[in-house]
């Protein structure tokens, strides 16, 4: 842990700053940020500094799978029959295979400059459908592997009771999601007792869509959080594929993000995973809300979603943050490139996610999504900033890429022309976790995730 370090060029909240001091105090939390001094004894951060990125949307376990769903099944591949790929890779793991995988996955995306992940979590039960002895296990498994890796966790137990809209029952393949809302509050509050001393251990809920979860279990979750945990954040998965919208409007005579707008109390607590098919008013009634709209571009690609009304939703001032969710991308950087750059295919124009204002669009791409981020994790970061847990990155100033660049410049060319090889040195709550690309534990992380995917891959046949 380092209390005092110093860069030459630091993002600052309101403009890049030079040789700027930060200093942190025990817990991890940036005390004061001083630009315009020299180094004297403090330690040299070595190159340009900027607030590390939350990963909002993640599902560990797909991890593993990712190149795996690649082949055609059938001419008719979609979205669906991915799901049934999925299904049928998740039903073999057990606690230690998701504990592996989990680390791995955290430690790439430390790598790649994420700093914190919220980890939507479903996979409750054993792969027969029963219960384990300890309902929190697979949650407190992948707990464990992010305070490993050393990556900040927001843990959200997901409420799975249903297997499409109005209370369908659950598919054979979706057994060890089979959840209640006191289930759910239950590992919520084993995740908060385990880990009450670390603040980097964050929890809270998500109803995992309107296709699993009815109404009345919907209502009955939010009102045993609000006993239990009332600030903690609640995710749910809405309108990422057409038929999900066709679905929902002949169950309720709504879209998806409509239906919660009018039924649920929809706020900044809140982050709605995708909101691929919105109408525009939705597209405003959701950016006035507050809550963040979870966006997974390179996952929504992968799977055929569609495209989220970008521009409008920006010009609304919507807060947004991205996720890896299916992990095909463990970059924060390609998933801002892929934002952008399926707006710029769609539009046929360039430069979208900037303004008059602020016209570096990587800029404001690594800004907008590290508020949103933040929010969606309730975690107190994001910004180089008194009061703001230290999660930061160092970029290599030395690199090619960045010969010549300048504050926001710095970021445009680590999104558009950036290779991964930009990001040196990671820090969380002011803890070295990547130094020069590495991470002390890489190896042997690396070892256990092989043995775990060659022993899943070998019993598969
Ligand atoms: C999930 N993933 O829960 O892992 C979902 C697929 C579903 C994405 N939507 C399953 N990307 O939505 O039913
Ligand atoms: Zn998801």
């Amino acid at each position: 842990m380092f209390r005092r370090l110093h860069a030459p060029v630091a993002m600052l909240p309101d403009a890049w700053a030079s040789d700027v001091l930060v200093e942190i105090d025990d817990g991890g939390v940036i005390a004061s940020v001083t630009p315009g001094v020299p180094r004297g004894e403090a330690e040299d951060a070595g190159g340009p500094l900027v607030p590390g990125m939350p990963n909002l949307h993640s599902h560990a376990f797909q991890r593993a799978m990712a190149g795996l769903a690649e082949r055609m099944g059938s001419p008719e591949d979609s979205f669906w029959t991915w799901r049934e790929v999925m299904y049928r890779f998740l039903a073999r793991l057990d606690p230690d295979d998701c504990h592996a995988i989990a680390s791995q996955l955290y430690v790439e995306m430390l790598r790649e400059g994420y700093t914190a992940v919220a980890e939507f979590h479903y996979l409750h039960r054993d792969p027969a459908g029963r219960r384990y002895a300890d309902p929190a296990e697979m949650s407190l498994a992948h707990v464990r592997a992010a305070r490993e890796a050393g990556i900040a966790i927001t843990h959200l137990a997901s409420l799975y009771a249903h297997g499409g809209f109005g209370g369908a029952p659950l598919a054979p393949g979706q057994r060890r999601f089979a959840t209640a809302p006191a289930d759910v509050l239950e590992i919520v509050r084993r995740v908060r007792a385990e880990h009450r001393a670390d603040p980097d251990v964050r929890a809270g809920v998500a109803p995992h869509s309107l296709r699993a979860v009815s109404p009345p279990l919907l209502a009955e979750l939010l009102d045993g959080l609000a006993e239990a945990a009332p600030t903690a954040p609640v995710h749910i998965h809405a309108a990422e594929q057409v038929k999900e919208v066709e679905d929902c409007l002949a169950w309720s005579g709504r879209r998806p993000v409509e239906w919660l707008l009018d039924n649920a109390p929809v706020d900044e607590r809140w982050c709605l995973v995708h909101c691929t098919h919105m109408t525009r008013e939705e597209t405003r009634r959701l950016a006035a809300s507050g809550a963040v709209a979870g966006l997974c571009p390179t996952t929504e690609g992968n799977l055929g979603d569609g495209i989220f009304p970008f521009p409008a939703f920006f010009a609304a001032d919507g807060h947004f943050g991205i996720g890896g969710d299916s992990h095909v991308s463990r970059s924060p950087v390609e998933e801002l490139r892929w934002l952008e750059y399926v707006q710029r295919l769609q539009h046929r124009r360039r430069n979208l996610a900037a303004s008059p204002a602020r016209p570096s669009v990587g800029a404001t791409l690594w800004r907008r999504a590290l508020d949103g981020g933040c929010r969606a994790l309730a975690r107190p970061a994001g910004a180089i900033a008194p009061g703001a847990r230290a999660d930061l990155v160092v970029l290599d100033g030395e690199h090619p890429d960045l010969e010549g660049r300048r504050d926001d410049a710095i970021l445009d060319t680590l999104v558009f022309s950036g290779s991964e090889r930009l990001v040196r040195h990671v820090a969380v709550s002011g803890r070295w976790v990547i130094r020069d690309r590495r991470h002390e534990r890489e190896h042997a992380i690396a070892d256990r995730y092989r043995r775990a995917v060659a022993k899943l891959l070998a019993d598969a046949g």
